[in-house]
């Protein structure tokens, strides 16, 4: 109670007057007391519904969370967010542009919290990488577990956004929480700093999306949004085939400083990101600049549907002579083939008929088998077809895991048969290390010079906390239920917890082929939080379904957004 007294101010707690409460009390007794004992019963039964139905209906803050699918029923635009304006730069509204209704998906679900022990100790590996970050790192892109420092690559809190719905779905209520305010309030993209196109869709602008349609915030679709017109002006090129780089500030994109040239993969890899987007705002201009790129790479000639890794933005054609590879800067060219026609409800049949072309294409020229023990490996063409090279990168063994997406999607079946052969190479290239942690990249014994399948250069025995087989491994198991995929995911995730936990989170390591001499690098990857964990923690579910292929595919970054019917 606070009052005015002339030239002071009373503040008083409002004191019971004594006499008045006892008197209505037993006044309340007299009244219970002349009650039927049918009466009283009567009461009870009502006390004890309203009590049951309380428990029932207020949520375990710690274990669940509501997920709400996207409800963008009200048409119109959303507020812009002051803070994310740039002098002079007047960014539109997301608003209805014609073409497409905002998306309206009107399924709910619960997450709630890990219900097995591999789970529990998953989200305990996750808690622990989350500690050291928020202690040492706040705000930055990469914690540096080590000497409790950051890391900063495009200054945009790369771990916090990446993490966002790892969180969510894992039912880190508290850990979420924090991180959405993060998100609200200091997230900008003004920052005077070039970016990287693919890197930034993958991981921002794909996990605002994502969280968009775990949460149905809105908060998250306007800073998608803004994200998404800063990012466009990179597809201004003379083919329309992307830039690499843009300066979120100034919005000038441009080639790489090494190069006229950008990665396949790279551009690519961003039309899951921007169609969502599209569809989520009602503006196809995201839909249109993304999916032009498919197109143009489409009427591409390629060596049996596989494509050389780099790309002119000014022709609008391959490199000649550029590698051909499934790991770096190829590999999701193939992964988004298949992943649009799923998004797009198996509507964009050039999609899934490059994808399949691609997949002969790998299997007669890029499979081949070592002679000691014909372990199944894809390797590598160089200078245009005239060299092969026995090397293959980690990042590789996410195909097996898109394969039998593929074949659940109703593909060729035999796909799982290459799928299966290099599920049991990637495992090798864990099993046969010391750490049980597979290096960067494996070389493969074709000759038979040896008795080893594969060898390791030193140059090249790095791991950082890579997804790719983890990822391969819950596909396979959610979608053939064999329980030897999670237990070859517990040694995986037992060797993380040996070998790159430090006290303040998880590091990379540089070198897999010793435990006396790992070579401890000093950096968390934000994929470490938004994919490896999310992956172990999906892959030890009981539930096979708990993110549903059948209505979510998960983007290059392990976040999911919902499939549309067209
Ligand atoms: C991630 O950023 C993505 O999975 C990307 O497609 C490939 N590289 C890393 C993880 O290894």
């Amino acid at each position: 109670m606070v009052s005015a007294h002339k030239d002071h101010v009373l503040v008083g707690i409002p004191v019971l007057n004594e006499t008045t409460d006892l008197r209505r009390n037993k006044s309340v007794w007299r009244t219970w007391n002349q009650l039927s004992r049918f009466q009283r019963s009567l009461i009870y039964m009502i006390f004890a519904v309203l009590f049951f139905m309380i428990l029932y209906f207020i949520p375990n803050n710690t274990d669940s969370l509501i997920i709400n699918y996207v409800e963008t029923t009200q048409k119109g635009g959303l507020k812009k967010s002051g803070s994310d304006e740039v002098p002079g730069q007047v960014l539109e509204e997301p608003s209805l542009k014609g073409g497409f209704d905002p998306v309206q998906v009107n399924t709910s679900r619960l997450f709630f919290g890990p219900t097995t022990q591999q789970q529990k100790a998953v989200v305990e590996a996750f808690k622990h990488a989350w500690q050291g970050y928020k202690e040492f790192a706040w705000g930055h892109d990469n914690l540096k577990p080590i000497s409790k420092n950051y890391y900063d690559w495009f200054g945009l809190g790369l771990t916090i956004i990446d993490s966002l719905d790892t969180m969510y779905i894992m039912g880190l209520q508290r850990e979420y929480e924090e991180a959405r305010t993060w998100v609200d309030k200091h997230l900008q993209f003004t920052h005077d700093r070039d970016v990287n196109l693919f890197e930034v869709t993958i991981r921002v602008l794909g996990s605002l999306l994502s969280i968009y349609h775990l949460t149905g915030d809105r908060m998250y679709l306007q800073k998608a949004t803004n994200l998404g017109d800063r990012l466009l002006p990179c597809f201004e090129t003379p083919s329309g085939v992307p830039y690499s780089d843009v300066n979120l500030h100034t919005m000038q994109a441009h080639p790489p400083r090494w190069s006229p040239d950008s990665s396949t993969a790279e551009v690519s890899t961003i039309q899951l990101e921007f169609r969502d987007l599209s569809r989520c705002t009602g503006d196809p201009k995201y839909e249109d600049a993304a999916a032009k790129v498919s197109v143009i790479i489409h009427g591409l000639k390629k060596t049996d549907g596989l494509v050389p890794i780099f790309i002119n933005p000014q022709s609008g054609e391959f490199r000649s002579y550029s590698t051909i590879t499934l790991g770096a800067r190829g590999d999701s060219y193939y992964e988004y083939l298949l992943k649009q026609w799923l998004q797009t409800g198996k509507t964009i049949d050039y999609l899934r008929d490059d994808y399949v072309a691609a997949i002969k294409g790998i299997e007669k020229h890029l499979a081949k088998k070592t002679v000691p023990n014909g372990l199944v490996f894809l390797g590598e063409i160089l200078a245009g077809g005239k060299d092969f090279k026995p090397k293959m990168d980690h990042l590789t063994c996410y195909l097996p895991g898109t394969l039998a997406l593929g074949v659940h999607a109703g593909l060729p079946s035999k796909h799982l048969k290459l799928a299966d052969d290099l599920m049991n190479t990637c495992y090798q290239t864990y099993a046969q290390q010391p750490t049980f942690l597979a290096p960067e990249i494996t070389y493969f014994n074709m000759q038979g010079e040896n008795s080893n399948d594969l060898y390791v250069k030193t140059n090249d025995a790095h791991n950082l906390l890579r997804p790719e087989f983890i990822e391969s491994l819950w596909y396979m198991y959610q979608l053939t239920g064999n329980t030897t995929y999670q237990e070859w995911g517990w040694k995986i995730f037992e060797a993380f917890e040996t070998y790159t936990k430090v006290k303040n989170g998880y590091t990379s390591i540089g070198n897999v082929k010793s435990v006396t001499n790992l070579k401890r690098r000093d950096m968390m990857e934000t994929f470490f939080l938004g994919e490896t964990l999310k992956y172990l923690y999906l892959l030890f579910s009981d539930d096979r379904k708990l993110i549903d292929l059948d209505k979510f595919v998960m983007n290059s970054e392990a976040h999911p957004l919902p499939i549309y019917s067209s």
